[in-house]
């Protein structure tokens, strides 16, 4: 039998890629925002409703832009949650930043707001949440507090592409919130370039300097203003975006039928909770979590993952260990200060999720959760 892989890459045929990377070919002209960079710009910009948008390598040094365009005071403390992918985390301690870890709401698995300000000191500069399987977080709640102690607002929405929210009887892109939003375009993700992020903000002035950033810094041939990495996305990658793109809807639409079939038959299932739907949010359908209690389920997390190891299936706990019991930083902090967090990520197992996962595979892992 085949193995079930937690996701699989969304492709455009061989066809439509090698129809989109022959200019490339024809031009050699293969990397420094060229055509096919500058076209995605303008196409995400639109799709995502956001007023700039910035294309990076990938979705990590989108968030080491962001934290070095912010221009944040030296060594400064950022809030940040410890239950997401290390990407986070390691983009606040490689800007030389001091990550102060907020507990999680225990339904939605974002940043718990009432838990905020409490960590609040003089030194906080900054707070850096995240959308964590697209499920959006407080955000009104988040920018309330921010700006009632001036801190800047840097969000991870690497698993949010192609979300919309309803704030206020207005709709919103999931890219459009806090003062940067940052996305990730990974092969894994709902919309990829194989490698690559972008970084999303509200000003024309930031965009800029971003995109100066981005580039070693180079201004013009003879200005450079800024200590900036290589960070920019080639032209191949830009040509898959373009393809990608013109699918994504598609794509989606796919995944949402998986995941109603999976809530139709795991949703009843005593000792297992699926992930709430935020009825404010047009979801991605990006990751399938579920979250298992030991006591009424009869089995850990763990015991479940082996089971369904042995049937071929690979499920995925994202994101365990949290943050903080990670080697590289477990010395440095107590999981238990954040004790909603650390439950769930003894609880958590993404299942797998993508458009083309049939209904005969989706029933595979079905049969060992509910085990018939
Ligand atoms: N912030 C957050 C919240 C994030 O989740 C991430 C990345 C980032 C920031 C940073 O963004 P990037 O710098 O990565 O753009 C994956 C991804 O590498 C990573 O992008 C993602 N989050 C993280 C949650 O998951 P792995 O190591 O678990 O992936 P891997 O190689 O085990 O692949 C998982 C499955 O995907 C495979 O079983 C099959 C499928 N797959 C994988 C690859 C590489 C494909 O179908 N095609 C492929 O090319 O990290």
């Amino acid at each position: 039998m085949d193995k079930i892989l937690v996701t699989r890459s969304s492709m455009p045929s061989l066809e439509e890629y090698v129809e989109e990377i022959k200019p490339i070919f024809e031009s050699r002209w293969l990397t420094n925002m060229g055509a096919k960079h500058q076209l995605l710009t303008k196409e995400l910009k639109d799709y995502l409703a956001v007023d700039e948008l910035c294309l990076t390598v990938n979705g990590h040094m989108a968030l080491e832009l962001s934290l070095q365009a912010l221009n944040l005071p030296k060594g400064a403390e950022i809030i940040t949650t410890p239950f997401t992918f290390v990407s986070t985390t390691h983009a606040i301690v490689r800007s030389g930043f001091q990550p102060v870890f907020c507990d999680v709401d225990p339904m939605n698995c974002t940043m718990d707001v009432s838990k905020l300000e409490s960590l609040i000191t003089e030194r906080t500069a900054a707070i850096l949440p995240v959308h964590v399987y697209g499920n959006i977080c407080d955000t009104e709640g988040i920018e309330e507090i921010a700006a009632k102690h001036g801190l800047k607002v840097l969000y991870d929405a690497a698993h949010t592409f192609g979300e919309t929210v309803e704030v206020n009887g207005k709709t919103r892109g999931a890219g459009d919130f806090g003062d940067i939003s940052i996305f990730s375009f990974h092969a894994t993700k709902v919309f990829h370039t194989i490698e690559g992020g972008a970084i999303c903000c509200h000003s024309a002035e930031m965009d800029e300097k971003l995109k100066i950033i981005r580039d070693f810094g180079i201004v013009d041939d003879e200005i450079i203003s800024d200590v900036g990495p290589n960070a920019k996305m080639n032209e191949f990658a830009a040509a898959m975006g373009l393809c990608n793109l013109r699918h994504v809807d598609g794509e989606i639409e796919k995944r949402g039928r998986v995941a109603d079939y999976y809530r139709e038959r795991l949703g009843r299932v005593d000792g297992i909770r699926l992930n709430p739907v935020q009825v404010h949010v047009k979801s991605n359908f990006a990751y399938f979590p579920i979250f298992v209690d030991e006591e009424s389920y009869g089995e850990s997390r763990d015991q479940l993952h082996l089971r369904l190891q042995e049937a071929g299936i690979s499920a995925r706990k994202y994101f365990y260990p949290m943050i903080t019991e990670l080697d590289c930083y477990r010395n440095r902090y107590n999981s238990d200060d954040t004790p909603v967090a650390k439950r769930l990520s003894h609880q958590v197992m993404t299942i797998p999720m993508y458009a083309d996962l049939t209904k005969e595979d989706a029933d595979r892992v079905i049969k060992v959760i509910r085990r018939e």
